[in-house]
């Protein structure tokens, strides 16, 4: 039905009119894009990046709240933490598994990230030096993860889209599990209260940041949003969280750290000051507080497991050897 993109002796994918014409009615009337159909060289390497991206920052953030296992306050805390982090991880392996549906492997992804050509997502070059900083990681990112996510349900490309579903339903968990951590803080001791706020003083701002840069310098957004891969800007999505956030911040009898941070009657959304890009643009670069301990701690964990891939690679090869050999001995 479409021409397929033909690749050219430079290697690049010429794409003609008709199939990109045809592709986009495709997307227009909301058709689902599987592994297998036609899709645009640009498209498929969006989608490769983010869900990379994507994958990467699951993985990566089981770091920060990782630390903290070991010294959870509670063995009820302890059991929901570990369960949370393990999560994270299997978010991780689902969308590893639907980049490696778009020809790119698992192993060329873990590479790009450890040489720092994949990025992953800002927020998690903070640190967590306090046991509030896990309420509120569960309250704001895994708040702000949602709100990114949920449109994602909906992205035109299948596998991405069907991932989304379950993380976003474990995702919902661990927002709630964390604001009661920070509930509890912030109904405790006068000591408690003040950590929670000054957890939230910390991840505040980056937690805005997560959004990605603001709609008049996000290079892809246009793009993603024609190819119905993203449904809001950064900016819509950011605006959605701070007014959904301020309130149970409110409800917690806490601030958030914004002194330009009020209701508007007019707009009917909360007005907020001004984000400190420059910050933003040094972490993503790789000038944040943990970028090195979090990329040095995958290397390991990386390293580390080299001899569990190799015994599954045996074991599938002896696997094979077998079933191909019964296989002759039936003939
Ligand atoms: N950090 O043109 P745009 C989670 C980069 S999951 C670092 O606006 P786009 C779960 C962007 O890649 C959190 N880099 O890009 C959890 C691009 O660079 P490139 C992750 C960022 O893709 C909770 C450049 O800036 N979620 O938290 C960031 O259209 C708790 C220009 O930006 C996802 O990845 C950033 N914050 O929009 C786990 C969701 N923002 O590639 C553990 C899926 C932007 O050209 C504990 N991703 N950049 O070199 C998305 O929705 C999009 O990719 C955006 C960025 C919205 C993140």
């Amino acid at each position: 039905m479409y021409s397929q993109g033909l690749i050219g002796a430079d290697g690049a994918t010429q794409e003609d009119e008709a199939f990109l014409e045809a592709f986009q009615k495709r997307i227009d009337a909301e058709e689902k894009i599987e592994p297998n159909d036609p899709m645009p060289g640009g498209y498929r390497k969006t989608l490769v990046r983010q869900i990379g991206q994507h994958a990467h920052s699951e993985i990566v953030g089981m770091l920060p709240e990782g630390n903290w296992i070991t010294r959870a306050p509670t063995l009820r805390r302890k059991a929901a933490l570990l369960a949370k982090v393990q999560d994270e991880g299997g978010h991780g392996l689902y969308l590893y598994a639907a980049a490696e549906t778009l020809g790119v492997s698992r192993e060329q992804m873990t590479e790009e990230l450890l040489s720092g050509k994949a990025k992953y997502s800002s927020i998690f070059n903070y640190p967590t030096p306090s046991w509030a900083d896990i309420g509120t990681i569960g309250w704001l990112v895994d708040g702000a993860a949602i709100m990114n996510q949920i449109p994602l349900c909906r992205c035109s490309y299948g596998p991405y889209a069907r991932a989304m579903i379950r993380v976003c339903k474990e995702e919902s968990f661990h927002q709630r599990q964390g604001y009661e951590i920070v509930m509890t803080l912030a109904k405790g001791s006068p000591e408690q209260k003040q950590m929670a706020q000054d957890s939230l003083d910390r991840w505040w701002w980056p937690a805005l940041m997560m959004f990605g840069p603001s709609d008049k310098d996000s290079a892809h957004s246009e793009q993603s949003m024609a190819w119905k891969i993203k449904r809001f800007t950064n900016d819509e999505l950011r605006q959605q969280f701070i007014d959904a956030t301020v309130p149970q911040a409110e409800f917690l009898g806490l601030k958030v750290p914004d002194p330009d941070c009020r209701w508007n009657k007019e707009t009917g959304h909360y007005d907020h000051g001004e984000i400190d890009w420059d910050e933003f643009w040094r972490v993503v670069k790789g000038g944040g507080r943990m970028n090195r301990d979090r990329i040095a701690d995958r290397k390991k964990a990386w390293d580390d497991g080299a001899w569990v891939r190799e015994a599954a690679l045996a074991h599938a090869e002896k696997r094979r050897d077998r079933m191909e050999a019964a296989r002759v001995a039936a003939e």
